[in-house]
């Protein structure tokens, strides 16, 4: 940019997200200035911040804006020795330039008592630039020798002599600044310098002089020095003025961007997509789909105002119980697909998805309300279920596509009223490690209307009971939603329920993972069932001492 034919300009940042803005409003390179920098920490511009406090500030302009960056180095916050460590870590930090001022460390800004300040040794000052080029390693980082000549009273002549001796020590340009009102001593320095090395300038105090002026006089780069950190000064103090008189935030809304706004320009959209590469595998990216939305059968007399989902165990609704088992396993982005009595269901902790149909459709038609949304592991399950926590993390410890929960205990009993046998690859030998099973069918309601289920077929015998937990990779999401969208063209969709699915995903050559588990489960369908679930759920005491035949399924 200095050495361009055109005029060029830097804008003034003072942290990363100024420096953002400044790159979105098109400019092509920064000038950290050392007042704003001070400023927006709330100290003076007497190198009260530290060089490393301002070197550490850099880094996140550099971060943000990844536009070339002038640092307005001050002194060079000490001799020649500092000159040298500051260019080192300027460099490092991805900094393309600095700029230092012929005055004695520590500074005080030029504006303040300008004429009072002590110059720079010319031939010490000088030294310092030769520090700094001989320290560069980036032949691209430039050293700018700001000449203070002309705000220290010292006269043309001087403000020329310094600037060549500069120019000979290396500079890459010289800034020269000026804190009349009108541009002429600019000017004048202009016509003198002759073009021996590109011209800086800061016309701050000179701001009414129009652009043109500058390009006549052969300046090569115009700084704006001040004018975000005297934007957002002018902005807070209207603000907070404003909401300190008003006690309220109406007035203001309209005038301040929206927290959208402040998301967009932290790029928090990148942190999305990031996330979704990166952290889907996570137990941060954990899901859970609940399916609730039916009033199902058996409790008609505690259900009339609420689905079964709300009705109290021990105290707290059975979904306060599901939220925390979840919760417990990292399983935080949790959705409860609701129908019947949906109006009485806590919101609190959930996404809340309605299945408007609840009273003729079935369960794969509530999934389905949820499925366009799953983009993680998701914990699909019902919404009737209290289960150990043992249950839920061996299935999520399951690195299968597809994993269900078969309970392999008390074969006997089943009878008429249950549903979900399991058919297996391999019954539960309890090994400890696991038994690798995989499924094979699950005799649904659907299947027992057909007249295929094992009560009917008679063997093979099934080698335990769904409990009402899958778990979906996320992997294995997209080969779910096909499977779906099979089902979904097939006329009978609505009477579907889950195991039909697990039925469709083996047909599909799935491989569906089989985590057995011996009772430590419950599922509440009748008055029984809710008095038992009332003792499942109450007693910790109960749920840490459970024996192992503990927690009887009916379903
Ligand atoms: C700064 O922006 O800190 C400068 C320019 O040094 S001026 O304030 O005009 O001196
Ligand atoms: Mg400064």
């Amino acid at each position: 940019m200095l050495l361009s034919e055109r005029l060029e300009f830097l804008m003034e940042a003072h942290n990363g997200l100024s420096a953002r803005i400044v790159r979105e409003a098109g400019f092509g390179g920064i000038w950290a200035s050392g007042l704003s920098m001070a400023a927006q920490f709330g100290v003076r511009d007497n190198n009260e911040a530290s060089w490393t406090q301002i070197v550490d500030l850099l880094e996140f302009m550099v971060d943000a804006s990844d536009l070339p960056i002038l640092l307005d180095g001050d002194t060079g916050y000490g001799n020649f020795n500092n000159m040298r460590r500051l260019v080192r870590k300027l460099e490092q930090r991805g900094v393309a330039g600095v700029c230092i001022e012929d005055k004695q460390f520590p500074k005080t800004n030029s504006f303040l008592n300008g004429e009072r300040q002590p110059l720079a040794d010319v031939a010490e000052f000088a030294g310092k630039i030769m520090a700094g080029k001989d320290t560069q390693r980036d032949g691209d980082f430039c050293i700018v020798a700001r000449v203070e000549a002309l705000i220290a009273g010292w006269g043309m002549p001087e403000a020329l002599r310094r600037a060549e001796a500069y120019r000979l020590a290396g500079a890459d340009a010289i800034l020269i600044h000026s804190k009349l009102a009108k541009a002429d001593e600019i000017v004048t320095f202009a016509r003198e310098w002759a073009g021996r090395a590109p011209l800086v300038i800061v016309p701050t105090r000179y701001y009414s002089t129009p652009t043109a002026v500058f390009r006549e006089a052969g300046i090569s780069m115009v700084i704006w020095a001040n004018h975000m950190l005297r934007a957002a000064i002018a902005a807070m103090q209207s603000v907070a003025r404003e909401v300190q008189l008003s006690q309220t935030l109406v007035n203001v809304e309209d005038r301040i961007v929206s927290v959208q706004e402040v998301f967009r320009l932290q790029d928090a959209e990148e942190y999305s997509e990031a996330e979704r590469l990166y952290l889907a595998q996570a137990d941060a990216a954990r899901a859970a789909v609940v399916l609730a939305a039916g009033r199902g059968r058996g409790l008609e007399a505690v259900t009339t105002d609420r689905p079964k989902l709300m009705l109290p165990i021990g105290g707290r609704p059975l979904l306060g119980w599901l939220i925390e088992s979840f919760k417990k396993e990292g399983v935080n982005d949790i959705t409860v697909v609701g129908g019947y009595r949906a109006a009485a269901i806590d919101p609190s902790g959930i996404k809340l998805t309605l299945n408007e149909r609840y009273a003729e459709t079935g369960e794969l038609a509530s999934l389905a309300c949820a499925l366009n949304d799953m983009q993680s592991d998701t914990v699909v399950c019902y919404g009737d279920l209290l289960f150990r926590s043992y249950v839920l993390r061996d299935l999520l410890e399951c690195e299968a596509d597809f994993a269900v929960v078969v309970d392999s205990s008390a074969p006997g009993a089943i009878n008429s009223t249950v549903r979900d046998f399991a058919f297996c690859s391999r019954s539960d030998d309890r090994d400890f490690f696991g038994s690798g099973a995989l499924l094979q069918r699950v005799a649904s309601l659907a299947d027992d209307a057909a007249g295929t289920s094992a009560r009917t077929s008679g063997p093979p015998t099934p080698q335990g009971r769904w409990i009402g937990m899958l778990h979906v990779r996320r992997q294995a999401l997209a080969r779910l939603k096909s499977v779906m969208a099979v089902l979904r063209a097939r006329p009978d969709f609505d009477s579907l329920d889950v195991p039909a699915l697990l039925n469709a995903l083996v047909a599909d050559g799935a491989t569906v993972q089989v985590v057995y588990v011996h009772g430590h489960w419950r599922s509440v369908n009748d008055l029984e069932e809710l008095r038992h679930a009332v003792d499942f759920a109450h007693g910790q005491n109960l749920l840490g001492a459970a024996t192992d035949e503990d927690g009887g399924p009916r379903r």
